[in-house]
């Protein structure tokens, strides 16, 4: 007879739910009307809802019209026109890495899926197994590197009395890192700092990076988020690019072009050589083929069917722009409300963080309070997701950072 206790996981304990997408878990069990979901980085209308932009909806017409479309296997690397296109974007379309035949890019599952295929190529072809990735940082990226192969040490990179950045404790260690380590960078809209280098600081990270002979790895997540701007948000990757040195990025789709659940993305390596870039890329499909074989077809045909369409194009920059910019207005909203309020301390970091998040500097308590006071949901580091906000339910934000800091300061 069969009991519990005889399945051969009896022993198997229970884990607990991912520190940001398990907050989604949460708040889809709790049925007060006033939640609110300010967990995860997914941005939301000023009604409060998911948006599929125009443009990809327009693309995907025209996929569904096109009657030569087939559903067979994509290379191993994924779609070329993709790929094409998601260089240039990040890289410029006059990069000379590009016209030189130096960048190898392979679609891959999102950003997750590039970092995590960035990761294990290093692990198996890089004389250096040390990668050095920010503190704090989104908090996938220590497991993502760790399960690929590589050792995952930190760098100084937030000054939580400043609330700005640390960039002498940046320097210091990356500037004693050891020779060729590998080193994690968000190319814009930091997460969950909303902490961006300067551009000046930038040039200084590259100078500090190319002396020692690391090598950079950057996580572009969310280009176009930062500033509106999508040429404006490549310009840290860009800078290591034109020196002719070699980087590696991980490019998602999942916010600036709302595909989420597309799981769309592309793993771009800037190499010294057209020679070099082909081998590395042929080394390439041999980490991917045995992971999940090659990509899935239908993100990636929307991404490059905007991006190869320059009306289609002109229109997404557009959307983005106005995605970026109500981001912004929710910034100054929720920083006047609390001013209103006379809440105390300073909240002037609101305005000047940027991208999708807010480093509210609330406690954990803090946080876990206000979920269960006013069913407002976060992750525990205190980090908001600005794009989840809407004029409407500001007020009620308000409220919950008020009692949080007046109640449990
Ligand atoms: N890098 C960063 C910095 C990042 O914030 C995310 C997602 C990703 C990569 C991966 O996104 P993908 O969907 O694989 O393209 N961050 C949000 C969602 C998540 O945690 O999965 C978040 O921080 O809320």
């Amino acid at each position: 007879m069969a009991h519990h206790s005889d399945s051969v996981f009896s022993q198997i304990a229970k884990a607990p739910e991912d520190p940001i997408l398990g907050v989604t878990v949460a708040f889809n069990k709790d049925s007060d009307t006033s939640k609110l979901n300010l967990g995860v980085g997914a941005y939301r209308t000023e009604e409060g809802k998911p948006l599929v932009l125009n443009v990809v909806k327009q693309a995907e017409q025209k996929l569904v019209n096109n009657p030569s479309r087939i559903k067979e296997y994509l290379p191993i690397v994924g779609l070329a026109d993709f790929n094409k296109g998601s260089a240039k974007l990040i890289f410029g379309a006059d990069s000379p890495a590009i016209q030189e035949n130096r960048v190898t890019t392979v679609q891959c599952l999102s950003g997750t899926g590039s970092l995590r295929v960035g990761g294990e190529f290093l692990a198996r072809h890089y004389h250096e197994k040390t990668i050095y990735i920010p503190n704090p940082t989104w908090g996938n990226h220590p497991k993502i590197f760790t399960f690929a192969g590589l050792s995952v040490k930190t760098y100084r990179y937030y000054d939580p009395t400043t609330r700005g950045l640390d960039f002498k404790g940046l320097l210091e260690d990356l500037g004693n890192a050891p020779s060729g380590a590998i080193v994690l960078l968000h190319a814009c809209a930091h997460n969950p700092t909303g902490v961006d280098p300067t551009i000046q600081q930038w040039e200084e990270i590259r100078q500090l990076i190319r002396s020692k002979a690391l090598l950079p790895f950057f996580d572009s997540a969310y280009q176009g988020f930062a500033s509106g701007s999508l040429d404006a948000d490549a310009k840290p990757v860009r800078l290591f690019v034109a020196d002719g040195g070699e980087c590696f990025t991980a490019q998602s789709f999942a916010k600036n072009m709302g595909l989420y659940a597309e799981r769309v993305g592309a793993l771009s390596i800037v190499c010294k050589t057209s020679d070099v870039a082909s081998r590395v890329e042929s080394q390439l499909k041999l980490v991917i083929r045995p992971m999940y074989s090659s990509p899935p077809l239908h993100g990636a045909s929307i991404v490059s069917t905007i991006l190869n369409d320059s009306d289609l194009y002109n229109e997404w920059t557009l959307e983005l722009k106005a995605m970026a910019d109500r981001i912004i207005s929710m910034r100054t909203q929720l920083l006047e409300t609390l001013k209103a309020k006379g809440t105390p301390g300073d909240w002037t970091h609101i305005i000047k963080q940027i991208g999708m998040f807010t480093f509210t500097g609330l406690n954990a308590e803090q946080v876990a309070f206000m979920t269960k006071e006013y069913h407002i949901y976060m992750t525990s580091d205190g980090r908001i997701s600005m794009a989840g906000l809407s004029s409407k339910t500001i007020p009620h934000l308000a409220d919950a950072m008020h009692a949080a800091v007046t109640t449990m300061a």
